[in-house]
């Protein structure tokens, strides 16, 4: 049976405009908004790219289902709370049509590090993205995210309304700081007076978000029709956790009530961010590059072989929690203990080969920034190195059996070319460490840090990832 909205059930009134609408924010933001049942607070969802989410939920009403598995069962949930889907290159000006609408007070975003169109390693937009190059020149039909803001905000500016607040959904550092950054940056090339009006004027809360949503797949599609009798073309799986930590900082404090149900408003994000990026996606990354190269198709899989749970154990507790300082009233050791246990849910069918994805714009927040804070303490680096070492491989392009691997990654040519042009291992090593794009201007030059992960993929090529994993386990 198709899903449908029933005649009777009010609908939302839209009061977010979502861009990048995929399964995380479908799982996270919309189950956090769904959850405060105040309907003047809908999501108006923007697609980017491809028309999918809306070709699948258009005709099912923008209503979707939402199961949360668990290791001992699945608990499926309807959705109601998106008002339409909009694919932003059939039609930009309908996205800046809601952008610029009074009713519009927020504009969120999930479009992955990459969407940002900015150098990792700096926070600072790239000038030469052809994204960028035409957005700058098509101001008012633009592709990317930050073409839509400014624009957006450009004409609400024009109109005498209010900004709307940028709440960021991905995985950035002080994401918040960043894109309020980006977009001043590219608002000041146009106009200085409008640059000024959102830095005065406007909002950029910084946010952690947290829930582990994997890409959902058919198997998905048949238990969500099998448990509801609803034929839903795109429901979202996800596990029981969430957690969203939000700097209070919104344009005129209009808001959803998110913290009724759950979400932490405070003061100071950063050190929430910094426990979750580095604690979870670091070791999410480990496990998917070295994982991946094990041969594992899944998270739980990889953590189900005791090489790497050993592996990735010792990198939490002898490498990355040293150096990560507690967020208020947090405890580090029993913040890992259930990111363990989330690894490991079997229920959840997380693919390697997807956290993989785009690592040149993750490593930076995910695994550099703990590595800067060991060097400045001339502190060994073993298991980092290993994951580097790995990552290096990965990108490379030949798995240990000798097949290809569909990386993924807007560098990928050039992670592939610099390791070809290089005469031995040790030269692929260095030409990948050397790319200052992801690893700085420091990195490079950091003898110890090369000398270490030279090592680690000598470990790498002569044990494989099982073994050279086994060797660091604790
Ligand atoms: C993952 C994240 O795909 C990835 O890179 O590490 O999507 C991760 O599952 C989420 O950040 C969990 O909150």
């Amino acid at each position: 049976m198709r899903l449908t909205r029933a005649e009777e059930q009010p609908l939302w009134k839209t009061g977010i405009v979502h861009l990048g609408l995929g399964a995380f924010a479908r799982a996270h933001l919309a189950l956090y908004t769904e959850d405060t049942g105040t309907r003047d607070w809908g999501i108006l969802g923007v697609s980017l790219q491809r028309p999918d989410q809306r070709d699948h939920l258009a005709p099912q009403d923008f209503l979707y289902t939402a199961l949360e598995r668990r290791p001992e069962g699945n608990q499926p949930r309807l959705v109601t709370c998106l008002t339409g889907v909009l694919v932003a290159p059939e039609d930009p000006q309908a996205v800046l049509a809601a952008m610029s609408a009074p009713t519009t007070r927020i504009v969120t975003l999930t479009i992955t590090e990459k969407g940002y169109c900015h150098d990792p390693a700096t926070g600072r937009i790239n000038w030469s993205h052809p994204t960028v190059l035409h957005d700058l020149e098509n101001p008012a039909a633009p592709k990317g995210a930050i073409g839509f803001m400014v624009e957006a905000l450009r004409r609400r500016h024009a109109a005498g309304l209010a900004p709307f607040t940028v709440l960021c959904c991905d995985n950035l550092p002080a994401n918040g700081r960043v894109v309020s950054g980006l977009v001043q940056e590219f608002a000041e090339r146009s106009s200085p007076d409008l640059a000024a009006w959102i830095i005065a004027e406007g909002r950029f809360p910084c946010a952690m978000v947290d829930r582990i949503v994997p890409a959902t797949t058919e198997t998905d599609i048949a238990e969500v029709a099998r448990l509801t009798g609803f034929d839903d073309a795109a429901p979202v799986v996800h596990e029981p956790f969430r957690q969203w930590v939000i700097e209070n900082r919104f344009v005129g404090g209009e808001r959803p009530a998110w913290d009724s149900v759950g979400a932490e408003l405070v003061t100071e994000v950063e050190p929430f961010e910094h426990m979750k990026l580095r604690l979870l996606n670091g070791a999410h990354s480990a496990l998917a590059y070295l994982g991946y190269l094990g041969g594992h198709e899944t998270i739980a899989e990889t953590m189900a072989d005791p090489a790497f749970a050993g592996f990735v154990r010792r990198l939490w507790r002898e490498e990355i929690v040293p150096v990560v300082p507690p967020p208020p009233g947090a405890d580090l050791s029993a913040y890992v203990a259930a990111l363990d246990a989330r690894f490991r849910n079997p229920a959840i069918r997380h693919r390697t080969w997807q956290i993989a994805m785009d690592g040149s714009q993750k490593l930076p927040q995910r695994l550099l920034g703990t590595i800067r804070e060991r060097l400045a303490r001339d502190l060994p680096l073993p298991c980092l190195a290993l994951v580097i070492a790995g990552w290096v491989r990965y990108v490379g392009g030949v798995d240990e059996h000798g097949a290809e691997i569909d990386v993924r990654d807007p560098l990928a040519e050039k992670l592939h070319a610099v390791q070809q042009a290089a005469p031995n291992a040790p030269g692929r090593v260095r030409a990948v460490l050397g790319l200052p794009e992801i690893f700085g201007s420091d990195l490079p030059g950091d003898d110890r840090f090369i000398l270490a992960v030279t090592e680690a993929y000598a470990a790498l090529m002569e044990q494989g990832a099982r073994g050279a994993a086994a060797a660091l386990a604790g």
